[in-house]
């Protein structure tokens, strides 16, 4: 008899299109139903952001607020120094992240920052934390030296389908992203590939972004579904709302395909009120960013995340596999956090 639980990578087009076709709560029941198969729904995973080096991008990606292209108002800013991101770091693990993202507004990394962004990775580790960096496209050599510093996950996203993408970036190509996923692949990190809804794109756009990450040799373990935040400045500061169920039905979709991924409901809380997001936990989305900052714009204050998590009886995820943290490497230069107060545990 077929697995029925079995991964599928030869999705249709009409199939995905056919989804998100389905009546609201149909989509819905089919997403929860494939969550529930997979995930404990009432566990959520909490990764948090940092930005490392910010600003004075050279990409042209029309929804950034970094690209030098852009006037934003946005101060440049340059590569944090290991202690600064170390000490960032502590602080949202005390705070209740598991997972530490950090980003860098780069086209690709230069070989004189791996020296020190792979310094990050080890002490970030050694805090017992995962870790995940997005640092724009990867060669198979810069692949393999982040993995080698024991890197869990990179983030790269497809952003949207192939067919609007030349509307959206100019500076790098869609299968430039797809080569900088096999290389991440190929040397044995996680991938954390998604997109953004809310561009101006058709939904079948929509259909395609979810229907290339779906069919990719492998799906990636985290799926970031951001909804576009609007930055005065950029050329999609004035991009038309998406409305509130067609976001819901693209994390369903994306939850349905890829059933064992997490699925993150990613930018664009700060908009978002609360009931549009436990309606995205319901279609299946499973992790959050967690902290008042993302990389440059807002989200939702710690406090008010840990209150919207009590009030639907919602947990933080802890690791699939506990790391104990190897104090000692990192702890002489880490100052005491300031802050406290954890996640209210629902289990309790
Ligand atoms: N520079 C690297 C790159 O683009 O590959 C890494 C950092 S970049 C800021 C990471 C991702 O953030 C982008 O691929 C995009 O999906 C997301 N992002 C950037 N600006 C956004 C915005 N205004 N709204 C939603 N998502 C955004
Ligand atoms: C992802 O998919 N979303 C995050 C992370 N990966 C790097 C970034 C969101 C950035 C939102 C705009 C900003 O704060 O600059
Ligand atoms: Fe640069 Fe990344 Fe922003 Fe594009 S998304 S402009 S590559 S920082």
């Amino acid at each position: 008899m077929p697995d029925s639980r079995a991964l599928r990578h030869d999705w249709t087009r009409q199939e995905v299109a056919a989804l998100f076709a389905l009546p609201f709560s149909d989509l819905l029941f089919q997403a929860q139903t494939q969550h529930r198969a997979f995930f404990n729904p009432n566990q959520v995973q909490v990764s948090t952001l940092c930005s490392i080096k910010t600003g004075a991008c050279p990409e042209d990606c029309a929804y950034c607020p970094q690209s030098a292209r852009y006037d934003t108002g946005l101060e440049r800013e340059k590569l944090m120094a290991v202690e600064q991101v170390l000490a960032e770091a502590q602080a949202a693990k005390h705070q209740g992240a598991t997972r530490f993202c950090m980003g860098a507004a780069w086209r690709s990394p230069k070989d004189k920052d791996l020296q020190y962004v792979t310094q990050m990775v080890a002490g970030v580790k050694a805090l017992g934390m995962e870790t995940c960096m997005t640092l724009g496209m990867l060669d198979t050599q810069q692949a393999q030296q982040l993995a080698a510093a024991g890197l869990d996950y990179y983030n790269h996203n497809l952003d949207t389908s192939p067919e609007f993408y030349g509307d959206i970036i100019t500076t790098r190509t869609y299968q430039d992203r797809l080569n900088t996923l096999a290389n991440v692949r190929e040397a044995g990190m996680k991938v954390c590939c998604g997109g953004i809804v809310g561009m101006g794109e058709a939904e079948n756009d929509r259909v395609g972004l979810l229907l290339t990450l779906a069919n990719l040799p492998e799906h990636p373990e985290s799926v970031p579904i951001n909804l576009l935040v609007k930055v005065e400045g950029t050329p999609l500061a004035n991009a038309a709302d998406l409305d509130p169920f067609d976001f819901i039905r693209t994390i369903a979709v994306a939850r349905i395909l890829m059933p064992r991924s997490h699925v993150r409901l990613s930018a664009g809380r700060e908009n978002m009120n609360d009931q549009t997001q436990a309606l995205a936990f319901l279609a299946g989305a499973n992790s959050i960013f967690y902290g008042e900052k993302l990389l440059t714009t807002a989200n939702p204050e710690a406090n008010k995340d840990r209150q919207l998590f009590a009030r639907l009886g919602i947990e933080p995820e802890a690791f699939e596999v506990p790391m104990e943290p190897v104090k000692p490497v990192v702890e002489q230069y880490l100052p005491t956090p300031k802050t406290s107060g954890l996640f209210y545990n629902a289990a309790n």
